[in-house]
């Protein structure tokens, strides 16, 4: 039996991570969040705040501290159980940064430079090229592979991150001996990829310099309604998935993760419907989810002492784990240890 957020070894392992940017979006929600809310008890779950991950891009100290703080409270609000899951900051558990650094040294540039994320995020932040952005995926996998993770939960954006973290355990245990579990993605049949309501060909994100592209799962209801009101649509009036119709679809993708529908039933609740119709309920729909996320998350924030205390507590827990892992791979590699 497991009791609290102790590891049972009957349980597959699940892990992610979230970085601490803006707010948790609907996209992060439905993608991976939602996810690992309805994992988490069935799994040893692990899940953390992704803040080095983060120091990829140019960052305010002070606002980015309070930020991931905020991230926490919202992760607790999402549901996310200190007695079900360990919960952390990633930069207080330091094995993450050791074992990215010995991946590194296993890593080919070629490999890391292919990347998408990297090639995206060096054409939008482009006077601020960092290593660390080409690193981001050692870092991650890193993470993933510290805790024998069997599976992560992640949104599609992050497929091909998994892949390479995949390749990197396979050619450890090729090089050095069987040391990492080959872990699998999770990815949800329905919200792997929720699109901005401004430009629906692009994926949600929490940076979108464009409030309008997105909402939060602390907006409140006038907010989320009026952003979903003003959601770029397409020619026609039909309410349908279709290629070319990559708005209404983005809103049917949203309106099914939310109410559990298939695709197919949405249509049919909403043939002959408009679209000026259609958009209200799916804003309703996500306002109506995000209430209570809303109203738990006042609550989490102003308990600066609770959140240390789960904070500390699942930093400490995951060290312990992470530093088997960490002694073993060292060991492989040849590092010296007395
Ligand atoms: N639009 C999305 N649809 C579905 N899943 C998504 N995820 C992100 N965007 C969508 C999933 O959310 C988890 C956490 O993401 P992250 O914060 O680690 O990184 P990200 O993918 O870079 O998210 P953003 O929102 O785009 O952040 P910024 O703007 O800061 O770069 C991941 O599992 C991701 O797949």
């Amino acid at each position: 039996m497991t009791t609290g957020n102790t590891q049972n070894a009957q349980k597959k392992i699940i892990l992610s991570g979230i970085q601490p940017t803006g707010t948790i979006t609907l996209g992060n929600y439905l993608g991976a969040v939602q996810n690992w809310q309805r994992m988490q008890a069935d799994f040893n779950s692990i899940f953390f705040i992704a803040d080095l991950h983060a120091l990829t891009v140019r960052r305010e100290p002070a606002e980015f501290r309070q930020t991931a703080i905020n991230f926490f409270a919202q992760l607790l609000a999402c549901g996310i159980s200190p007695e079900n899951a360990i919960i952390y900051f990633q930069s207080h558990v330091r094995q993450h940064a050791e074992l990215a650094w010995i991946l590194n040294c296993n890593t080919y540039v070629g490999e890391a430079s292919r990347m998408t994320q990297f090639k995206d995020k060096s054409a939008k932040h482009a006077d601020n090229v960092n290593m660390g952005l080409m690193d981001y995926p050692v870092l991650m996998a890193a993470d993933i592979l510290l805790f024998n993770s069997d599976l992560v939960p992640v949104g599609i954006d992050q497929k091909q991150h998994l892949e390479l973290t995949r390749d990197l355990a396979i050619r450890f245990n090729n090089r050095y001996g069987e040391t990492f579990k080959v872990p699998d993605g999770y990815i949800p049949k329905t919200g792997a990829k929720i699109c901005s309501l401004q430009d629906p060909t692009a994926k949600m994100s929490k940076s979108d310099p464009d409030q309008n592209a997105t909402v939060s799962i602390i907006d409140d209801e006038a907010t989320i309604v009026r952003r979903f009101k003003r959601a770029v649509t397409d020619s026609g009036a039909e309410i349908c998935v279709r290629e070319d119709k990559p708005g209404i679809s983005n809103l049917i993708t949203i309106y099914s993760a939310i109410e559990n529908k298939s695709a197919a039933e949405v249509e049919r609740e909403f043939e002959g419907k408009g679209y000026g119709d259609f958009k209200i309920a799916v804003g309703e729909a996500v306002a109506a989810r995000f209430k209570p996320i809303r109203e738990e998350y006042a609550r989490y924030i102003s308990d600066k002492e609770y959140i240390a205390k789960i904070a500390k507590d699942g930093a400490e827990k995951a060290a312990v784990l992470a530093e088997r892992t960490l002694r073993k791979v060292k060991k492989k590699v040849g590092l010296t240890s007395f």
